[in-house]
């Protein structure tokens, strides 16, 4: 390899430039690269300030993560980036970072053990290591609260997200925003510097015991389960109490703990089964995709309504029609009201919550849907309707158009076989609510091509959507397997644990929410009558259903409900034990161990029949489903991560 870091002389300031694609993490050399021309400027008489710099679109995006599973398993020693960042910070000449695209974790640190910061604009910085269940381990725990003072180090690191330049600006962080070219705006920065400033001599500036508390409580609720974003938090308050040494000993000591526990092998294993998902065997290298520059929406109910806050929000314009005008009508004033209350609640600025807005416009009928590169139905579950709207929507979609249903369950061959078109058809499976879920199932009928798949994954992208392939069986890969796991929730209950201590298992063990309080959330009904029509044996939640209960829709299903709170009922209790006497079944005590044991294994089950199946390419996909899509413990790194 050649070598990642050189360095060029320009008019008395050192450039020393990084150039590791893809995103210059620092992999071993990189930063004893940087510390070589550090110091080769530091010798040279000719030179009054050096320069760090990233080739490329970014500068550091972090220590190299390739390198963790080799570390976890012993291959290779533990990182120890500090003795090379105290060699930069004591650099006895200024060392200006100059930062664009992303200076994220060990990059965030390099950049902070220079002097000082210039930024282009749109970089972004942050602390995400809480991400991949690690704290900051070279020193940003320590150096971030002296520079933006403990709250605020509290809030990027505990939580991991990344920050705007402008607002480094405004924090201290970065010491000038460079609007032109960054390296000629860095060096002419830098010919203005007298001397180093160490930030580690910096004093911080404390946070009040209430502020702590309230981020405490914070990420416990935000990351339940989590245990980095807490070690996080009693590392920068650390900060306040060591000397700077001191801190970075306790912060080596704590990523080290981590990065060899269970959380970060999971959290690192998601981080690359996401970037893995687009990688389609199917899909030849250097397949073109279409360019998709307005999209159109069938069904104005409530996933409709939502699908197109997505692309208004990523900047697509976009139609909503619907059957209905009444229908249409509320949806429009749903969004209207959505924006509102954005802005209203100060999450969107007035202007940026308009431009949304006036991305979505109602259509009268599909006819005006003759400009749209992509059309989403989005139409009642009901194969008939959807062939029928297929069809209509064959007859006025221009050539080139992907054709997508958002079906959860049916055959997408099926609506396909309804048009004159089947391989610009696929499945566009959004979850709800569609504009805050990440997960994306694109569904790949028999016939659809790989050019609609890779169009359609580069579209995922643009709505900051995470997009798995899944095959076009009943169910796809999410709720196909949602099936049984929920059967074994019922079976527990069937056999005698209460509906609320299976959940509460579940929930214990990490779930969002247990899986028959999300049944009552769908309604009861709905799985009454799919395993009716599939000839399936009732269930005691069939007999809850015959009871009149349908979950939160009428106030009572596996739970009483007032609202969104739900409570336990003994009522149910009498139907359970009446159905199990009625057909001999003895109750017997479980503990929740048992209770997890079952009902995750019926998942992992049926995720390795869908795997055998080919309609999930990998086993890490499933994952990414369940995390993304399922409230599955993100910590847990999917039902299929082994560990
Ligand atoms: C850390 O720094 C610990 C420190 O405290 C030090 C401790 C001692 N390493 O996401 P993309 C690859 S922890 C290795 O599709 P984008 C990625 O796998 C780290 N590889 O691009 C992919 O490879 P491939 C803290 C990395 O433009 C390719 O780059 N830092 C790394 O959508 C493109 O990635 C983070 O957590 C890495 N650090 O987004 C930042 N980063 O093409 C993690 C990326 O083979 N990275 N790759 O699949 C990101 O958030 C995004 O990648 C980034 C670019 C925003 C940078």
């Amino acid at each position: 390899m050649s070598n990642p870091v050189t360095w060029t002389r320009d008019n008395g300031v050192l450039v020393v430039t990084i150039d590791n694609p893809p995103v210059n993490a620092l992999s071993p050399g990189v930063l004893e690269g940087i510390v070589e021309g550090v110091e080769a400027g530091a010798a040279d008489e000719e030179v009054r300030a050096i320069v760090v710099i990233g080739a490329g679109k970014t500068f550091i995006a972090g220590a190299d993560i390739r390198e963790f599973p080799k570390i976890i398993a012993g291959e290779r020693p533990m990182l120890s980036l500090n003795p090379l960042l105290d060699r930069i910070e004591n650099a006895p000449k200024p060392v200006v970072m100059a930062l664009h695209g992303s200076a994220l974790g060990g990059g965030l640190e390099v950049a902070m053990a220079g002097h000082y910061r210039v930024a282009a604009p749109s970089t972004q910085l942050g602390q995400p290591e809480v991400k991949l269940g690690l704290i900051p381990g070279a020193g940003g725990t320590q150096r971030l609260p002296r520079l933006v003072g403990v709250e605020r180090a509290l809030r990027m690191c505990v939580f991991g997200n990344p920050i705007a330049a402008r607002e480094a600006s405004e924090l201290g962080l970065v010491d000038a925003l460079i609007d032109g070219d960054l390296p000629t705006g860095a060096m002419a920065y830098a010919r203005t510097l007298q001397a180093p400033r160490r930030t580690r001599d910096l004093t911080l500036q404390s946070a009040e015991e209430h502020v702590i508390e309230k981020i405490r409580d914070e990420a416990r609720r935000r990351m339940r389960g989590h245990a980095a974003p807490l070690s996080a938090l009693e590392v920068v308050c650390a900060a306040d109490i060591f000397d700077f040494d001191e801190g970075l000993a306790f912060e080596a000591r704590i990523f080290q703990s981590l990065l060899t526990g269970p959380q970060a092998k999971a959290l690192i294993h998601l981080f690359f089964s996401e970037r893995e998902t687009a990688k389609l065997p199917f899909v030849p290298k250097g397949t073109k995709t279409r360019e998709v520059r307005r999209a159109a929406i069938l069904g104005a109910g409530t996933m409709g309504r939502a699908i197109a806050l997505c692309f208004a929000n990523a900047g697509l314009p976009v139609q909503l029609s619907d059957s209905s005008p009444a229908a249409l009508e509320a949806a429009m004033a749903w969004i209207r009201r959505h924006y509102e209350n954005a802005e209203q609640q100060g999450r969107l600025p007035a202007e940026e919550a308009a431009r949304r807005l006036a991305r979505i416009q109602a259509a009268a009928s599909v006819k005006e849907f003759a400009d749209a590169g992509l059309i989403v139905e989005a139409v009642s579950e009901n194969l008939e309707l959807k062939r029928a709207v297929f069809a209509e929507l064959d007859a006025v979609a221009p050539e080139g158009c992907l054709l997508a249903s958002n079906t959860s369950t049916l055959d997408i061959d099926a609506l396909a076989a309804a048009t004159n078109r089947p391989p610009d058809v696929l499945g566009l499976h959004f979850f709800a609510p569609a504009n805050v879920m990440r997960l994306l199932e694109v569904v790949r009928g028999a016939d659809t091509s790989p050019e609609v798949i890779a169009t359609a994954m580069e579209l995922a992208r643009r709505l900051r959507k995470i997009a798995v392939v899944a095959g076009n069986r009943f169910g796809f890969i999410g709720n196909r397997m949602f099936a049984p796991y929920r059967e074994a929730a019922i079976q527990c209950v069937q056999e005698g644990a209460l509906p609320w201590v299976v959940d509460q298992a579940l929930e214990q063990f990490g779930m969002a929410m247990g899986p028959l309080a999300v049944g009552d959330l769908a309604g009861l009904d709905i799985g009454h009558a799919i395993r009716r029509e599939a000839g399936l044996p009732p269930t005691v939640e069939d007999a809850l259903v015959e009871a009149g209960r349908l979950g939160q829709k009428n106030g009572r299903g596996w739970y009483l409900w007032q609202g969104n709170r739900r409570s336990s009922d003994p009522g149910v209790e009498k139907v359970v034990r009446a159905w199990s006497e009625e057909r001999g079944i003895a109750h017997r005590t479980f503990a929740a161990r048992d209770i997890v044991d079952r009902c995750v294994e019926a998942l992992r089950a049926e995720g390795r029949k869908v795997i055998e199946e080919g309609i999930a390419l990998r086993a890490s996909d499933i994952d990414i489903v369940y995390v993304n899509g399922y409230g599955y413990p993100a910590w847990r790194g999917g039902p299929m991560f082994e560990g």
